[in-house]
């Protein structure tokens, strides 16, 4: 720990390198020395029924394009309604470049959405670890099934939990969008995990040292860590980090899945016990995508992006210095990850 990270920093502004993405964060600690400042406002806390006849992603129900879903009584997966990409390929003539200034090709792609449960008003920190492994089932299905279409060379699966996150629908549900091109961030992270020079990979280095420095780990188990990364830009943000390098979620094995779907259940719970509310985030997996030696370098990895700063509503936000200069936090990811813990207050420090 102390050879990580000098006592000296726990005081002092300084920045902290994101080895996946390249980029800096500000950390300004000294301007919060104690990390419950805020208040525990558990809110409204009403629970949807498991049944809503209006849901367009309850089983029997009409959804907004006028399909009916049938009578899923596990994990349903359609194409989505109101797909952000399309199919069919652009016509000819339909890239632009002009003085490299002014840029534009076409991509095309396949939206889906899976909706993890017939119920209504469960979350992932309400399901079983058993019903979780078909959630991770069900990605690596459709991973396998989108990324042996010809033109996809990605698939980002995801998940906007609550309101706050721009999820209109309680109906515990993520997306899926696999993408004829990779996408900004996972391009960005293929050159960071590609180029690391250390022995093994960026991400086992990362491993080693967060286990055996415990500091930043918010729940472990045999097959999975999650910590609060030494990077972290959100305050309660969070990575999970298979113990063995795979590329994908096809090549874990059957306990890894389990414990994978065990990891995401603590998780969950822990945040929801955080500010007593049922936690708002992004979240998403991060695999390799279709390139020529991918495979040999990529570990797959889940983050989660949650809002909240203080409390149930009080919500940090990434505006002023940090649209225009550089994300920056106050609560270190050290106290960020004593919280989560439930260490209570002072922990971490
Ligand atoms: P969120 O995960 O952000 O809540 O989005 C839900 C998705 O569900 C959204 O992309 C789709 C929307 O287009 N949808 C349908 O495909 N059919 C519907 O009947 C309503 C919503
Ligand atoms: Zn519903």
């Amino acid at each position: 720990m102390a050879r990580m990270l000098p006592d000296r920093l726990k005081e002092v502004p300084h920045r902290r390198l994101n080895p996946l993405t390249g980029q800096w964060v500000l950390v300004s600690p000294h301007r919060l020395q104690r990390p419950w400042q805020g208040r525990v406002e558990a809110t409204a806390g009403d629970r949807p029924p498991s049944y809503l006849p209006d849901c367009y992603l309850c089983p029997g129900n009409a959804r907004a394009g006028g399909v009916r879903n049938p009578d899923y009584t596990d994990i349903f997966v359609f194409d989505n309604d109101f797909p952000s990409l399309l199919l069919d390929e652009a016509p000819a003539g339909s890239t632009v470049d002009v003085a490299g200034a002014y840029r534009a090709r076409p991509e095309r792609g396949i939206c889906r959405v899976v909706c993890y449960s017939p119920r209504h008003d469960l979350t992932m920190a309400d399901m079983e670890p058993a019903a979780i492994r078909r959630v991770v089932d069900a990605w690596a299905d459709q991973y396998r099934e989108l990324m042996a279409v010809p033109w996809v060379h990605y698939v980002q699966i995801f998940e906007n939990k609550g309101e706050l996150m721009g999820c209109s629908n309680p109906h515990p549900h993520g997306q899926i969008w696999a993408t004829e091109e990779v996408p900004n961030e996972p391009a960005v992270e293929d050159r960071s995990l590609r180029g690391y020079g250390g022995p093994g990979g960026l991400l086992e280095a990362v491993h080693a040292h967060e286990s055996e420095d415990s500091s930043r780990v918010v729940c472990r188990n045999g097959d999975w860590l999650c910590v609060v990364p030494f990077w972290a830009a959100w305050p309660f943000e969070t990575l999970l980090i298979p113990r063995r390098r795979v590329a994908s979620l096809l090549e874990m094995t059957g306990e890894e899945r389990d414990a994978l779907a065990s990891i995401l259940k603590d998780l969950t719970v822990l945040y929801d016990r955080l500010f007593a509310c049922s936690f708002p985030y992004t979240m998403g997996i991060h695999q390799a995508p279709k390139k020529d030696g991918a495979g040999e370098y990529w570990h797959l990895h889940f983050h989660f992006y949650p809002p909240l700063l203080r409390s149930a509503t009080v919500r940090k936000f990434m505006v002023g210095f940090e649209m225009l200069g550089m994300p920056q936090r106050d609560l270190t990811p050290e106290q960020a990850a004593a919280m989560l813990r439930g260490d209570g207050p002072g922990g971490g420090s």
